[in-house]
């Protein structure tokens, strides 16, 4: 099988909804030597993408939605260790997905790049409301927060938190950084956010800019 058949695979066990067969495929990716965040990134995620569009189209619903993300999470336990870690600390970052927005799959491969890359990651998981992102950045010093809304609705949240940073007087010093699927650089520019992220190998190249100046 050549390496875009076995991403296809990925991505179709996850559409397929089949958590064995996207545990299985993960297992032959890391055989075949693909990088685990592109098998991520070009496999899993791919098939997420596919599920979404289903559910708009009214032909999958919520139940397959939940079992997409089952499929994503399995492949995602084998691929994970083996992300390549690079130990020194080198930076702080507070991350979590804005309030009454559930979605953290995304968010957690952010998490697990930065976190395997040395960075010091303080994941608040779901539905965090923006005082919990202001009190844990002051707690632990934070150069950066991530921010993550996957909804049209939640991703209004994020100037919320923003203001909050701003209102604590810790804006000069945090970098924030946002993504999911609804944002854009036009919206990060709007809310006066530092940076948008289209996927977690961008959020990497972002951390290490900010943290650079
Ligand atoms: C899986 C999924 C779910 C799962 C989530 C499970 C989980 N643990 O996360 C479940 C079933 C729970 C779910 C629920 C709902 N969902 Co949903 N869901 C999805 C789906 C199919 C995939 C999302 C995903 O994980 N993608 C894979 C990851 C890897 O990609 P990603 O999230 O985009 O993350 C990458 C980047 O965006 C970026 N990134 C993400 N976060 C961050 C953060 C930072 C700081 C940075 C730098 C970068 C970054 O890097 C990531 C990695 O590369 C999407 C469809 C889609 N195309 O997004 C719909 C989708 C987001 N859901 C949708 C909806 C409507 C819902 C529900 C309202 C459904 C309902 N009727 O209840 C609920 C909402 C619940 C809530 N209050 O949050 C809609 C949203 C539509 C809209 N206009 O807002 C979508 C778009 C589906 C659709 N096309 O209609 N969902």
């Amino acid at each position: 099988m050549s390496k875009e058949e076995l991403l296809k695979k990925m991505a179709d066990s996850v559409v397929n909804l089949d958590v064995e067969e996207a545990k299985k495929s993960a297992e032959e990716a890391l055989k075949m030597g693909i990088p685990p965040l592109e098998a991520i990134n070009k496999g899993l995620a791919k098939g997420l993408q596919k599920v979404g569009e289903l559910f708009e189209n009214k032909e999958y619903f919520l139940a397959d939605m939940i079992m997409a993300a089952d499929a994503f999470k399995e492949g995602m336990e084998v691929l994970t260790p083996h992300i390549k870690t690079e130990g020194s600390k080198k930076g702080v970052i507070v991350i979590g997905t804005v309030k009454d927005d559930v979605h953290d799959l995304g968010k957690n491969v952010v998490s697990t790049l930065l976190a395997s890359e040395g960075y010091a990651v303080y994941d608040l998981g779901i539905d965090v409301p923006a005082e919990e992102f202001v009190k844990k950045a002051k707690e632990v010093d934070a150069d950066i927060i991530g921010l993550s809304a996957l909804l049209t609705t939640t991703m209004e949240r994020i100037p919320e938190v923003i203001e909050a940073i701003r209102k604590e007087g810790l804006r000069d010093r945090v970098r924030i950084i946002i993504g999911g699927r609804p944002v854009t650089s036009e919206f990060a520019e709007e809310v006066g956010a530092d940076a948008y992220c289209e996927d977690a190998i961008k959020a990497l190249e972002i951390v290490k800019e900010l943290l650079e100046v």
